[in-house]
């Protein structure tokens, strides 16, 4: 295949997995805005999923978040999905939304919230039997806010423990993928905080137990694409949680506050194999769309990482070894700057009518009437929100 086959066929290929959450409504602490047309169900939400996956044709599988999208029959939800063209990607773990876990949830110092929180961990992989999902992604709120309230190191042996007890059930085509976050809600210590962390209680718990690398959740300044370069050498990268940040974890629109991270990431994850289809690293989203439209929200987060792909792919690598063998510092920055600088829109473009697509999925969204469909047609009924 000549190199412009290459890249536009990977392109082709790529999977993007949109979160259900997402389309559901969405604030700070200080106000959750209402909008119209909100799914009021996950039927709904995989509904609005699908749509995202139709203009953009890169993004086949919705995560769901238990217990936000609770329903009585998971099998049918993901019945829904198929005849939507889609299906139900990553099942994510909420243990973190109810009085008991004031103070932790599987790391917990009491014994009986710990086995509550372990129970709805194991009841999540009940949901991906039904489901057909192969992830399980792990983030807890748990960690402390003052020095001296609870021992460091015991939360890690419960931890450890929690861990173990929800690996042992998953199947052996199933995995567990554990999430890190610096800070927030607890502002003292979080228990799982860093990458270190997770790769340490993943490397305890064998090899279908990976890391999860949500890039908004690191100290400003972070190298993130290095925790990249590092995870992929040890083959435990999972998963990715992409969204954008100025300051901590924002959760805006992925490659909307840094557009240059986020192809120094994907360039990492090209030459580290992250982008083969055996790669198993699973692509994610996560954000909420506070103030801006959401399935429009979604689209243009999916059209930027596929932006910062294609550039990444566009990187003469023989030109940059050969810069790099001749030291040649600056000559070496210039090829990745010239692929950087590349404008990949008209590639792109080429790629979705290559795939039958429109070339410009939010004109094209925004045309067929879905919006004013679905404000038309969702009215009563709760809608979906995360209970903030
Ligand atoms: C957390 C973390 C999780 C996400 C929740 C909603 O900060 O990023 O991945 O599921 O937020
Ligand atoms: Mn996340």
């Amino acid at each position: 295949m000549a190199e412009a086959e290459v890249v536009q066929d990977a392109l082709r290929r790529q999977h993007i997995e949109l979160p259900s959450w997402a389309f559901g409504n969405s604030g700070t602490r200080f106000k959750v805005f209402a909008q119209a047309g909100v799914p009021r169900d996950p039927f709904e939400k995989v509904a609005d999923a699908a749509q995202v996956h139709r203009y953009t044709g890169v993004a086949p599988t919705v995560a769901l978040h238990i217990p936000w999208d609770r329903t009585d029959d998971y099998a049918r939800l993901a019945a829904a999905a198929k005849e939507q063209g889609i299906a139900i990607g990553t099942i994510n773990a909420n243990v973190f939304q109810d009085d008991d876990y004031m103070l932790g949830s599987i790391c917990h110092p009491d014994a009986k919230v710990r086995a509550k929180a372990v129970g709805a961990l194991l009841g999540c992989v009940d949901v991906m039997d039904a489901t057909g999902s192969r992830d399980l992604k792990l983030w807890f709120a748990d960690g402390t806010n003052y020095p001296g309230q609870d021992s460091i190191r015991a939360r890690q042996d419960r931890l450890a423990d929690g861990l173990q007890e929800v690996y042992a059930r998953l199947g052996t085509h199933q995995r567990l993928i554990l999430e890190y976050k610096l800070f927030e809600p607890a502002f003292y210590h979080t228990d799982v905080p860093d990458w270190g962390t997770s790769f340490l209680h993943c490397v305890q718990l064998g090899e279908r137990a990976q890391v999860c690398v949500d890039t908004g959740h690191h100290a400003p300044g972070t190298n993130i694409e290095f925790i990249v370069a590092m995870l992929l050498r040890a083959g435990k990268l999972g998963a990715f949680d992409f969204n954008s940040r100025f300051y901590a974890d924002d959760d805006l629109m992925a490659g909307a506050a840094d557009p240059f991270q986020l192809f120094r990431i994907l360039y990492e994850v090209r030459v580290g194999g992250g982008l083969a289809e055996t790669s198993g690293i699973a692509f994610m989203l996560d954000e909420c769309h506070n103030i801006e439209p959401k399935i429009p929200g979604q689209i243009r987060s999916v059209m930027n990482v596929q932006e910062a792909t294609a550039k990444a792919l566009l990187v003469d690598t023989g030109a940059l070894t050969a810069a790099q063998q001749r030291r040649d510092v600056l000559g070496a920055n210039a090829v990745l700057m010239d692929a950087y600088n590349t404008d990949v829109r008209p590639l792109l473009a080429q790629v979705r009518v290559s795939m039958g697509l429109d070339p410009d999925p939010v004109a094209a969204y925004a045309a067929s009437g879905y919006a004013e469909q679905i404000a038309a047609d969702r009215v009563g009924g709760q809608q979906s929100g995360w209970g903030a």
